[in-house]
């Protein structure tokens, strides 16, 4: 399998996030990205850099405002006399406008992002954008022919929205994907979304569509992250009614509970009969995880890969979320050492 990876990743760094009470490093953080690399290595994948793409690609699934503001944040943020990572302090909630962009930073900030565990630095743009590009890399060498591919993408992609950026993501990369695909003549598309957060902006993106169908399988936003999206009965709306379907899942949730909802999840995938297919893979379903709650060992991962083959759909598969570092390579690897059947 061929994996689309920048080494300009390492220059998202240097943010903090709040978590219990301190400002820590955040979870999403550089190394994750060395560990999958090395585990590819070992499992003697074929490691390419992305190719270049125009920033118009972005603007198939982003509105041009947010890409705009993503790119020049950090910059206006030193122009305005601050220095080190971003966070915003206020939000467009209820009772607030949201018809307005405040031109300071600050506003412009807070209009755009949707929590503040999503700091800025002065690399995030670069970070985000190559990210970015192996998704689009990946996608076109499925298009090319390749029965599957995967893209190393750090920062991750899934909670990005149209044009809302948060969960330690900016750009969409699964949706890049997705898009390009259909681009292609890719006619049906599905995303599969395993990560254990639901991807409220994969699906706000493909929200109203039909030739692309969200499936997500995660941790009930009841108790947990992003809280606000990802319910039950939320099934798309207009042409896309039917087209987005979620299936959340109690802390504590097992492999036994897990594989459960993967079928159904795959059943709901294959009833598209899709013409690609991206997953969204994220292995912060595993028991280690720091910041999530299901019990799911490295002995599953390759399980799901089998699975997901099973489908027989050209295969994109993206990173998005998993923070036990020293584990996230054997993770990964086994998802897709399982979907290539060895
Ligand atoms: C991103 B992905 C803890 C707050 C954590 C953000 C979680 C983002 C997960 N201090 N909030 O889906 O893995
Ligand atoms: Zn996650």
């Amino acid at each position: 399998m061929k994996v689309a990876h920048s080494p300009l990743h390492i220059r998202h760094d240097g943010g903090k996030e709040l978590h219990r009470g301190e400002l820590v490093p955040c979870f999403e953080m550089p190394v994750r990205a060395d560990y999958i690399l090395a585990a590819m290595r070992r499992a003697g994948f074929e490691v390419l850099e992305p190719r270049p793409f125009p920033l118009e690609s972005l603007l198939r699934v982003h509105d041009a405002g947010f890409v705009e503001f993503l790119r020049t944040a950090h910059a206006e943020w030193r122009a305005a006399g601050k220095e080190g990572f971003m966070l915003p302090s206020g939000f467009p909630a209820r009772a607030l406008r949201r018809d307005h962009i405040p031109t300071g930073i600050n506003g412009r900030m807070g209009y755009y992002a949707f929590d503040a565990s999503t700091p800025i630095v002065e690399g995030t743009w670069d970070a985000a954008l190559a990210a970015a590009h192996c998704a689009l890399t990946a996608a076109a060498w499925v298009a090319e022919g390749e029965k599957s591919a995967y893209a190393l993408c750090r920062p991750p992609g899934h909670h990005a929205a149209r044009s809302v950026y948060g969960g330690y993501c900016f750009l969409n990369n699964a949706a890049l994907a997705a898009q390009h695909l259909r681009d292609q003549g890719f006619g049906r598309v599905a995303v599969l979304d395993v990560d254990y957060h639901h991807g409220n902006g994969t699906q706000d993106i493909f929200w109203e569509r039909s030739d692309v169908l969200f499936v997500s399988i995660h941790a009930t936003p009841e108790t947990e992250y992003p809280y606000f999206l990802g319910y039950a009965d939320e099934r798309g709306e207009g042409a896309g009614e039917g087209y987005t379907r979620n299936f959340p899942l109690p802390r504590g949730t097992t492999w036994k509970e897990y594989g459960i909802a993967l079928d159904a999840a795959l059943d709901a995938v294959g009833g598209f009969a899709p013409d690609a297919l991206v997953v969204s893979l994220g292995v912060d379903t595993y028991e280690g995880d720091p910041i999530s709650a299901f019990k799911l060992s490295t002995e599953h991962f390759p399980r799901m890969g089998r699975r997901l083959a099973e489908l027989k759909v050209p295969t994109v598969f993206v990173q998005e979320g998993g923070y036990a570092v020293e584990e996230i390579g054997a993770n990964v690897a086994g998802v897709l050492e399982g979907f290539l059947g060895r």
